[in-house]
């Protein structure tokens, strides 16, 4: 069996291949279609918007089900920015390491306490003729004062999850994937991933 993931995202596109392979399914990202797949604009104000904006654009033109992910890095001290603008935080040309920067940059004078923040995964599967479902996972941890780590991709090198000395990027592969907001959501897919093994 195989899944298409409407995402560009080589970090997440990794981490979408072990949760699948799991289940033996093969999880293609649009990088790995023959035909380009356009960007799909996120206009929405919500994950669940912007999710589901990918997943149905994708769907439709492939005319078979797509699973797409929309996330990003939500800090309580920031009111919850950069939130659902996690990639293109630091504006034009942004990237990892300038969006870490800026983030470091606005949490310059808060304390440890205070840096309270959480990554959110939401996953929308769209099949055509079929309404569009959602699950949602959170990963709940604190902002670290430098960046740490080589592993994972985005925010992971100043993410510190909960019960834990290191960032994110610090650990694993597969220890993020048995702690993170996309595998909390994964968890929560796994009914329709059982039924989809049984059609
Ligand atoms: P696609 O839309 O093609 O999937 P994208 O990177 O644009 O790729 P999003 O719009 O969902 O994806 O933005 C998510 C951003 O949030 C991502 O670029 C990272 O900066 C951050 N992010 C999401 N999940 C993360 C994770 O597991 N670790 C670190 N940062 C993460």
């Amino acid at each position: 069996k195989e899944i298409v993931i409407a995402t560009k995202n080589k970090g997440k596109a990794a981490e979408f291949r072990d949760f699948f392979g799991a289940y033996g399914i093969k999880a293609l990202s649009l990088l790995d279609l023959p035909e380009e797949m356009p960007d799909v604009e996120e206009t929405g104000t919500t994950f669940e918007e912007n999710a589901a904006l990918k997943a149905e654009a994708i769907s439709k033109l492939l005319n078979k089900t797509v699973l797409s992910d929309d996330s990003g890095l939500v800090i309580d001290a920031l009111d919850g920015r950069p939130g659902v603008y996690s990639a293109r935080y630091s504006g034009e040309g942004a990237n990892d390491a300038k969006n870490v920067e800026k983030v470091l940059h606005e949490l310059e004078h808060i304390a440890y306490n205070n840096r309270t923040a959480r990554f959110v995964s939401v996953l929308a599967v769209a099949t055509p003729g079929k309404e569009t479902i959602f699950k949602e996972g959170s990963c709940e941890g604190h902002i670290s004062f430098q960046p740490q780590g080589k592993h994972g991709f985005g925010y992971d090198p100043i993410f510190v999850p909960d019960g834990y000395v290191v960032t994110m990027a610090q650990l694993s592969g597969t220890e993020k994937n048995r702690i993170s907001h996309r595998k909390h959501a994964m968890d929560r897919l796994n009914e329709w991933i059982q039924q989809e093994l049984q059609s």
